[in-house]
C-alpha cells in the first residue's frame, strides 16, 4: 500500500492526525508524509492545518554525553584508586573543567592537600550518572524532565529547543479510504459511451507553470551585440557590410596610410592568406593616388618616402580591423557627385595574431562608429563618444592621447565603471588623417571622426566573466548561455 493510501486508512479511524506522528507510525522520513499529504489534498480527499511545534533534541555534545557519559562521570572513571596529581588528571581526561567542578560539586571527588601537591582521590565508591541516562530517555522520545534539569542542560549545551512544521490532517470534502483513478482527459470514447458521467476527473490547476519551452538561447555576445545595434540604430548610424573576413593589405593597410613596413603588417601580428595570396583588383586610379602619397606625399603631406610596392598591397589577409571596411565605404562615398554627410557602424570579427591568453584569442570582435560630415572636429568626435558611451551607462569619460596610424589626433577612451568602482579603457578613436581622405576623392572640407571598441570586453563585464574561454570556444558551459539574464547595457 502506499504512503497516500496508508495515511487514508489511518484517517479513517481518527478525526485528525499531525503528520509528525505519521511519520513516526510509519517508520517514514516527515518529507515524504508531506508529499504525499499534497497530493491527496489535491483531490480534497484530505484537509491539511499547518501547525508548528517544538521539540527538545541533543545536540552533538548532548549525542557524545548520551554515549561516553557525562564529563563529571567520565572524570570520575579517570581517577584510580589511589589519586591521581590534580594537573595530571586535568591534562589527561577531555572536558576535565567542566567534569571536575560537577563531580565536586556532586560529592564525588575530593582534593587531598595533605602530601604537599594536590591530589584528586574518589569520595564515594560508585556513582550513578543521571545526565548520560537523561539523555539517551529524550533520544528515545522519552522526555520528563523537570524545567529546572532541562534548563541546566540546555545551559551546558547538551539539550536545544527546535521548531517543527508539520500538519494536521482531517477527512476532506472527497475523503476515500482508497484514491480513485483521476482522469485528466475527456475522450470521445467517454463522450460516446457515456463513461464521463461516472468517472471522476483531476481538478484542473490553473497555477500550474506551464513547461519551459525548450529552445535556442542568444549567446551572450549576441544579446550585447543587439544592444550596441540598437544603440547605433537609434543615433542614426547605417550598418556597414562586414560579411568579407579575407581582405587585400591594400584596404586593410595601404588605403588607410598605414606604411608597408609598419609593424602591424608583419606576419607576426596579420594572418596572410596563403591560398589566395594577392589579389588584383582595384581601382587603379585610386591605387596610384595612395602609392603617391605613401611614396612621395601631397595633399600637403610629407609622405613616408619609401618605395611603395604593389605586391605588398595585392597580399591577401584576414582583416585586422574593421576600419578596412570603413575605407571601403568612404571611398564608395567619395564616387558620389555630390557628397551627402553619412553616419556608418560595424560590429564583426578581426583577426590578430597575438599572444593568446585569459582575455585575448586570435579573433575578436570589433564595435565601430564612422562619421563624415563637413568641418568636424575633435569636439564632434568628444561629444559623439559622450552621447553613444551614455547609451551604455558611462556618465564619466577621461580622453588620452594616442597614436594611430590613420587618424590624428587619436584619443584612447577610459570610463568610470560604477560596479567595477574603477576608470577602465572602454575603446579608441580619432579623425581620419587627410593622406587617407583625399586620396579617395573626398572634398577637401570633408572630415571623418571614427572611434572603436570590442565586443569582448562589454561582454566579459556584464555577465561577471573573467576568462574569454567561458565565453568563447568548445569550454563554454551551455547552461550558461542558457541562464544568463537579458542585457541591458545602461544598467
Ligand atoms: O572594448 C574595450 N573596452 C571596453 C569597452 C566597453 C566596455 O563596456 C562596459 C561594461 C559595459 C568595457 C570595456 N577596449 C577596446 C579597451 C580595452 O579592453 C583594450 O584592452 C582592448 N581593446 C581591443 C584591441 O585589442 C587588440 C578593445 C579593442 C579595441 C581597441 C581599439 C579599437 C577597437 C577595438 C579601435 C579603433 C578605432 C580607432 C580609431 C578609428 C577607428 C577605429
Amino acid at each position: 500500500m502506499d504512503i497516500s493510501e496508508r495515511i487514508l486508512k489511518y484517517l479513517s479511524n481518527s478525526e485528525n492526525v499531525d503528520t509528525l506522528k505519521l511519520a513516526s507510525e510509519f517508520n517514514e522520513d516527515h518529507q515524504k508524509i508531506v508529499g504525499a499529504v499534497k497530493s491527496i489534498e489535491a483531490l480534497e480527499m484530505v484537509i491539511s492545518e499547518a501547525v508548528k511545534s517544538t521539540k527538545w533534541e541533543l545536540t552533538d555534545e548532548g549525542h557524545s554525553v548520551a554515549s561516553a557519559g557525562s564529563h563529571e562521570a567520565v572524570l570520575y572513571r579517570g581517577i584510580p584508586e589511589e589519586g591521581i596529581l590534580q594537573a595530571e588528571v586535568m591534562k589527561k581526561v577531555p572536558n576535565a573543567k567542566v567534569g571536575f567542578s560537577k563531580a565536586m560539586s556532586l560529592g564525588w571527588i575530593f582534593i587531598d592537600k595533605s602530601g604537599g601537591a594536590p591530589i584528586v582521590k574518589r569520595k564515594v565508591s560508585s556513582i550513578q550518572d543521571i545526565v548520560q541516562e537523561n539523555l539517551n530517555e529524550i533520544k528515545k522520545g522519552i522526555d520528563n524532565l523537570a524545567e529546572n534539569v532541562r534548563n541546566d542542560y540546555k545551559k551546558r549545551k547538551l539539550l536545544q529547543e527546535i521548531t517543527l512544521k508539520s500538519f494536521i490532517l482531517r477527512k476532506g470534502p472527497q475523503f476515500a479510504t482508497t484514491i480513485k483513478k483521476l482522469e485528466t482527459d475527456l475522450t470521445s470514447e467517454m463522450i460516446l459511451s457515456g463513461s464521463w458521467k461516472t468517472l471522476q476527473f483531476k481538478p484542473y490547476n490553473f497555477d500550474a507553470l506551464g513547461q519551459p519551452p525548450e529552445c535556442g538561447n542568444l549567446h551572450p555576445l549576441l544579446k550585447v551585440r543587439s544592444e550596441f545595434r540598437e544603440i547605433f540604430l537609434e543615433m542614426g548610424f547605417e550598418e556597414m557590410p562586414t560579411n568579407q573576413y579575407i581582405e587585400s593589405s591594400f584596404w586593410n593597410f595601404d588605403a588607410l596610410f598605414q606604411p608597408q613596413q609598419h609593424p602591424a603588417r608583419d606576419a607576426h601580428d596579420t594572418f596572410f592568406i596563403s591560398s589566395p595570396a594577392s589579389t588584383t583588383q582595384f581601382p587603379m586610379d585610386y591605387l596610384e593616388r595612395v602609392k603617391k602619397v605613401h611614396s612621395e606625399g601631397g595633399f600637403g603631406s610629407q609622405g613616408y618616402r619609401y618605395e611603395w610596392k604593389i605586391e605588398e598591397a595585392q597580399k591577401n589577409l584576414l582583416r585586422t580591423h574593421t576600419t578596412a571596411v570603413s575605407a571601403r565605404m568612404l571611398y564608395q562615398l567619395a564616387q558620389q557627385n555630390t557628397f551627402t554627410p553619412r553616419k556608418y557602424f560595424s560590429i564583426d570579427k578581426v583577426f590578430r595574431n597575438e599572444t593568446l591568453d585569459a582575455t585575448h584569442l586570435a579573433e575578436f570582435q570589433q564595435v565601430e562608429g564612422v562619421v563624415a560630415a563637413r568641418g568636424l572636429g575633435l569636439a564632434d568626435l568628444i561629444s559623439l563618444l559622450d552621447a553613444f558611451f551614455r547609451r551604455l551607462g558611462f556618465h564619466r569619460l577621461q580622453f588620452k592621447p594616442a597614436y594611430n596610424p590613420y587618424t590624428e589626433p587619436s584619443m584612447e577612451i577610459f570610463a568610470y565603471h560604477e560596479g567595477l568602482g574603477k576608470w577602465i579603457e572602454i575603446g579608441n578613436s580619432g579623425v581620419f588623417r587627410p593622406e587617407m581622405l583625399l586620396p579617395m576623392g573626398l572634398p577637401e572640407d570633408v572630415s571623418v571622426i571614427a572611434w572603436g571598441l570590442s565586443l569582448e570586453r562589454p561582454t566579459m563585464i556584464k555577465y561577471g566573466l573573467n576568462n574569454i574561454r567561458d565565453l568563447v570556444g568548445p569550454k563554454v558551459d551551455l547552461q550558461m548561455v542558457q541562464n544568463n539574464p537579458i542585457c541591458r547595457l545602461d544598467k
